[in-house]
């Protein structure tokens, strides 16, 4: 029986794509480069599988071309809100994630933002870089501390979770948190129904939702102004759950006190405003970026592509709309 052809379209950690290459003829662009609309149609058209990255923008207009040979989607990502379900299920497709495996990572980069931002590090680091540090004095960059300080986790799955656990036990943080999800419950954090006692109550707000039409711009100017003249936001889960030119006014104006940012609206763009602000650290999209992390997320997207070319129920097979 010949081997399933996938496409890989960014390059991987190479333990995983010599994992890849033991089970599959594996394709893989010849640099590493987002893929555009031609190139995933092309893979589309011509593969069995593609194991693609968020950096794949596979709406409608990019699935909707027919023929295609491709069966299943498989995402290297928890994340899939660049995959168009819809027109995925109206091809017959199967779509796959990567859940579990990036949590550790990414709620370890969510700490980070937030002790970042509280103790303003990416100013000193930029001072001390610029050679501009006169030397230590009393009243130099003082942040605050987050030890007994009020965390606002919104979106309690396994992310959320592991961010409420660690600012509770290693932070000493007091957390409370918001989610849709009505059975949910936390040892380490306690119940607000409605995100505005969220807002008043938080001195951070750290975002662990995904970002669905209903979730967009959840972060908005209203949503800044009720949050603490104290507080800082963070957010690791999507760019579009935060309207930044909201929260480039809300910065500037000192509507809250400051920002950690890893994801954005129009990623690799940044919005110029946010730029020129000292009060917002930025970060490249790095909540997974470990290389345990991207080699068990690698491993897990095989997992999915083998079960399913097995004729067996890929582990992480998403519903479909
Ligand atoms: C990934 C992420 O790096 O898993 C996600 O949803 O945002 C990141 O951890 C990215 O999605 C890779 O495709």
């Amino acid at each position: 029986m010949p081997r399933p052809l996938v496409t890989v379209t960014r390059r991987l950690p190479d333990a995983v794509e010599d994992e890849l290459r033991r089970h599959f003829d594996l394709r893989t662009g010849a640099v590493d480069a987002p893929m555009g609309p031609a190139d995933l149609r092309r893979a589309l058209a011509e593969s069995d599988g593609l194991l693609c990255t968020v950096t794949d923008r596979l709406g409608a207009d990019v699935l909707g071309t027919t023929p295609i040979r491709c069966r299943i989607l498989a995402n290297f990502g928890v994340g899939f809100n660049h995959i168009d379900l819809a027109a995925a299920r109206s091809l017959g497709l199967v779509v796959t994630n990567t859940p579990g495996v990036l949590t550790d990572a990414t709620a370890e980069l969510t700490l980070t933002l937030m002790l970042m931002a509280a103790r303003r590090a990416g100013e000193g680091e930029r001072e001390v870089r610029s050679r501009s540090w006169r030397g230590w004095r009393p009243t130099h960059l003082m942040g605050i501390g987050l030890t007994g300080r009020t965390l606002g986790v919104i979106g309690m799955g396994r992310i959320g979770q592991a961010v409420a656990e660690r600012a509770a036990l290693g932070l000493g943080m007091r957390v409370i948190f918001v989610t849709r999800n009505p059975g949910t419950s936390s040892p380490f954090a306690s119940r607000r129904e409605r995100l505005e006692q969220l807002f008043e109550e938080a001195d951070v707000v750290s975002l662990h939702a995904p970002a669905t039409s209903e979730t967009r711009h959840l972060i908005d100017a209203r949503a800044l102004g009720g949050m603490r003249r104290s507080a800082i936001l963070v957010n690791t889960a999507r760019g579009d759950l935060v309207d930044e030119a909201a929260l480039a006014d809300a910065l500037e104006e000192g509507t809250i006190r400051a920002a950690g940012l890893d994801v954005y609206e129009h990623e690799p763009a940044v919005n110029p405003r946010l730029l020129a602000l000292e009060n917002v650290v930025l970060l490249p999209h790095l909540g997974s970026a470990t290389e345990s992390a991207r080699v068990a997320m690698g491993r897990r997207a095989l997992e999915n592509l083998r079960a399913f070319f097995a004729g067996e129920r890929p582990p992480d097979q998403l519903p479909l709309p």
